[in-house]
């Protein structure tokens, strides 16, 4: 493993970046979304994402100088056209139009369109939250999903993420998963470093289950929780997809022709604004969230976003570490 501070791994994220041709707008948003991710300890939205930024770039699947155009669609709703760029510096332009727009009416959308998308929603959740507001999120991804009793792909990883910010300076509660038994992202760390994946993440081509992760990244993942996790992930299909005038993941893939980029499609983003919604009741209803959590915790469970938390104190102290190999390739892109 090569070990880094947070400094250091930000150096070398711009270094990539910028070696490989993005802007200094872009290479700003992307490399931040890259450090919050390895910050975190959620490797498979880290410093390894920038493998598949350069794939994209070098495929022609991404605007590298990308400028988003924000448009005041509606009193509740936001749109961001990216322009063919990676969705941060869309989300950057959309938040200040989108949390104005949840104060004055209690509740607004962020609509982002034409972007192309690898990040893990939590950054973008967690930037509303500091704000006082509630937030969700969710997007399509590439057709890699099999729908609940289906045996080919047809649905993205479809990730969705909600957060609710909390009194006295604790972190928010915020939860952010794949509507995939796992992420994609996962099962290729784990064909990267040779390591079989647990049952029930996938199918290869013929629908049978596998633990290979080549088989499964060249067959289907699953669903979680069945037709559960299946209809959640439709619905991110129908409401991040046509109905923000966007791609669904089965476009998405088609779009990209074989090429191996990141998904390019739209993403729907909610904000509320709990005092809009309480006004003089907003202390003692944010205190019955409070009893919640605590009742959650004193069963001995966690909330979600914890080991994150946790991580983060840790590495901000110590650094982070990422595989040599990893470190290697990324030099070489940085042409250091
Ligand atoms: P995980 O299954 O690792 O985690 C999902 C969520 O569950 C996290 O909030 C996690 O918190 C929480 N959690 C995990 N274990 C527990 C537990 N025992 N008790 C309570 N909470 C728990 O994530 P996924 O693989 O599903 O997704 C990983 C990331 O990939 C997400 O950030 C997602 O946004 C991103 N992604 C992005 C896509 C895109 O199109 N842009 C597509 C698919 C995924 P904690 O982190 O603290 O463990
Ligand atoms: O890990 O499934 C995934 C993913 C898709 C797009 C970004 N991450």
């Amino acid at each position: 493993m090569h070990r880094m501070s947070l400094e250091e791994a930000e150096v070398l994220a711009k270094a990539v970046l910028n070696a490989q041709g993005f802007n200094q707008e872009q290479t700003q948003a992307l490399s931040q979304a890259v450090i919050a991710g390895q910050r975190d300890e959620c490797h498979s939205h880290g410093l390894y994402r920038l493998l598949n930024c350069v794939k994209t770039l070098a495929a022609g699947k991404v605007v590298a100088n990308a400028q988003p155009e924000v448009h005041d669609h509606a009193p509740g709703i936001v749109r961001v056209d990216a322009k063919g760029g990676f969705s941060q510096l869309a989300f950057e332009a959309g938040l200040p139009i989108l949390t104005a727009k949840a104060r004055e009416q209690g509740i607004a959308a962020l609509a982002i369109n034409h972007c192309v998308h690898f990040s893990a929603l939590w950054v973008e959740i967690e930037a509303i939250t500091d704000q006082g507001l509630v937030a969700l999120a969710c997007n399509p991804s590439h057709a890699w999903v099999a729908p609940a009793g289906g045996n080919r792909p047809l649905l993205g990883t479809n990730p969705l993420a909600f957060g609710w910010p909390r009194p006295n300076g604790q972190p928010p509660f915020i939860f952010d998963f794949a509507t995939s038994a796992i992420a994609r992202g996962d099962i290729e760390l784990h064909h990267r470093e040779n390591k079989p994946i647990p049952e029930g993440w996938g199918i290869d081509r013929l629908g049978q289950h596998s633990q290979n992760p080549a088989d499964v990244l060249d067959g289907a993942l699953l669903t979680f929780g069945g037709h559960k996790g299946s209809a959640l992930s439709i619905m991110i299909e129908l409401i991040a997809g046509p109905l923000i005038g966007d791609l669904t993941s089965a476009e998405s893939l088609a779009y990209d022709d074989g090429a191996g980029a990141s998904p390019y499609h739209g993403e729907l983003i909610l904000a509320m604004d709990p005092e809009r919604f309480l006004g003089s009741t907003l202390e003692d209803y944010m205190a019955r969230a409070e009893d919640l959590f605590s009742s959650i915790i004193a069963q001995g469970a966690r909330l979600p976003s914890q080991r994150r938390y946790t991580a983060r104190q840790r590495t901000q102290k110590e650094g982070i570490s990422i595989p040599e190999s990893l470190y290697q390739e990324l030099s070489r892109l940085a042409r250091l």
